[in-house]
């Protein structure tokens, strides 16, 4: 099902309500930001100057240093008596970054999230169990909105209590989830322990996104549970989740609401805009948002956009699931990579779990990686040094088939990002389990 025909239009039409848009906003920021007005008067940019899309190469980047600078509410063009919900990011250091909706913001969000769960075969017939952080944290009360717009019947459990989360899914009977793929595997991890067989359940779909996560993970959760996958993305600078989501009948590339955010894929290193197709990083002008409307938002996630036509008959462009964020790239003796490229080719063994911590350290002059995983309950072992081994249960065989993990693991990592990584089996349950988003990189070199 489609939630709203726009999401069907022809190009031309959806280009005639973006260039609409996009000229009201320019016009709304220049008139109700100083900030902006600044920016704007500093680039020689008069919002009457905005006659084509294109012309929205002639707008300042922002940056998410411009949101820290201006905290709290500096970039916001609503007054505040018209702000009704605000929300934030964690903000690991320093100040948060603060969004704040109008009620107008507020209907868009449950509009997108609406269009996000009908397209990932969520409907009023579901019962759904929405394990998102409820707070400040966007997650929770976007799918809540979402959930509602639908007419589905919506649990707002929040993120945590792994056990009561286990029994609503038996006792109320949920048919859909809406969590973070990583707090999903930990649910499973526990039910399992507990005897509970997951694919006996109701469960029918769930809408996995806040974080990075790989096709062999969705093939594990969709086994695990019984269940279909679909990706969601979104950042709380824009609106939360809702941006883009993938259509359960592809599950291939997430549909960009793009009649409210405005895509465009640009060289990280120049700024240049890259043409259609091409990797680069994501950037997002919200065209229709009313709190704190951003220009040409660079999200530092990296992906590219799909043009072609998808078989469920949505038209909007579709982006491809994220490969990283440019703040993850490491460069390790001369080799770029992101962390979050070792997740697939660690799920491609038997032996261990998608449990898995990057660790950078700088010993001397020198980088040295660690990638510490889980092995599975079959290969208990008592951790010795950088590897494992004597264990009380580990026979001859397990041994072996854990040193040969090992091996195989350092060799196709090698391949694959080009430096050798060393590589420590851990025990089953080592790895710290998040309630929310999963923390999969420490970088301990010296600033
Ligand atoms: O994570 C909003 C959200 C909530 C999205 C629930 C989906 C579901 P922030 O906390 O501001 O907002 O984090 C945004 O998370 O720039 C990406 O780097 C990452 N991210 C979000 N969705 C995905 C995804 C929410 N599906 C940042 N795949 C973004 C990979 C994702 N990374």
């Amino acid at each position: 099902m489609i939630w709203n025909k726009v999401e069907t239009c022809s190009r031309s039409e959806m280009q005639s309500i973006q260039l609409g848009r996009l000229q009201k906003t320019v016009n709304y920021v220049y008139d109700k930001n100083r900030v902006y007005k600044k920016r704007l008067d500093e680039v020689g940019v008069k919002p009457s100057d905005i006659k084509s899309l294109d012309d929205i190469r002639r707008l300042p980047f922002t940056v998410k240093d411009d949101l820290r600078d201006n905290y709290p509410f500096d970039l916001f063009s609503a007054a505040q008596e018209d702000i009704v919900e605000y929300h934030a990011t964690s903000g690991t250091t320093g100040k948060p970054i603060v969004v704040g909706y109008t009620r107008n913001d507020i209907e868009t969000w449950s509009e997108v999230m609406a269009r996000a769960l009908t397209g990932s075969g969520i409907g009023k017939n579901d019962v759904l169990q929405n394990i998102y952080g409820y707070g400040l944290f966007t997650g929770g009360l976007g799918a809540h909105y979402g959930g509602i717009r639908i007419g589905a019947s919506v649990i707002p459990i929040s993120g945590g209590n792994t056990q009561k989360q286990i029994m609503l899914m038996q006792d109320f009977g949920t048919t859909a989830l809406t969590v973070t793929p990583s707090f999903l595997m930990h649910i499973h991890e526990v039910g399992v322990e507990m005897g509970i067989d997951f694919k006996k359940l109701n469960l029918r779909t769930a809408v996995l996104g806040a974080e990075f996560w790989t096709e062999s993970m969705r093939e594990k959760i969709q086994e695990g549970f019984g269940l279909k996958a679909c990706d969601i993305y979104g950042l709380s600078e824009i609106i939360g989740p809702g941006v883009a989501c993938e259509c359960h009948e592809a599950r291939n590339g997430l549909h960009v609401n793009e009649d409210y955010f405005y895509p465009e894929i640009i060289d990280p290193a120049t700024g240049e805009v890259l043409p259609i197709g091409a990797e680069g990083e994501l950037v997002f002008t919200n065209i229709a948002n009313e709190g704190q409307p951003l220009l040409r938002y660079r999200t530092r996630d990296i992906t590219s956009l799909n043009p072609e036509p998808c078989i469920c008959g949505r038209t909007l462009i579709r982006m491809n699931k994220l490969t990283g964020r440019t703040d993850d790239l490491l460069i390790i003796r001369g080799v770029n990579f992101f962390p979050s490229q070792i997740e697939s080719i660690i799920l491609k063994h038997k032996g261990v779990t998608p449990n898995y911590l990057v660790v950078v350290d700088r010993h001397g002059t020198l980088d040295e990686v660690e990638v510490r995983i889980e092995v599975t309950d079959q290969y208990a072992f008592k951790p010795i040094g950088e590897a494992f081994v004597e264990s009380t249960h580990l026979t001859v065989s397990d041994e072996l088939a854990t040193r040969d993990i090992n091996k195989k693991l350092i060799r196709d990592i090698k391949d694959v990002i080009g430096i050798t990584v060393k590589v420590a089996l851990v025990p089953p349950g080592t790895i710290p389990r998040s309630e929310g988003k999963a923390k999969r990189f420490i970088d301990n070199r010296p600033k």
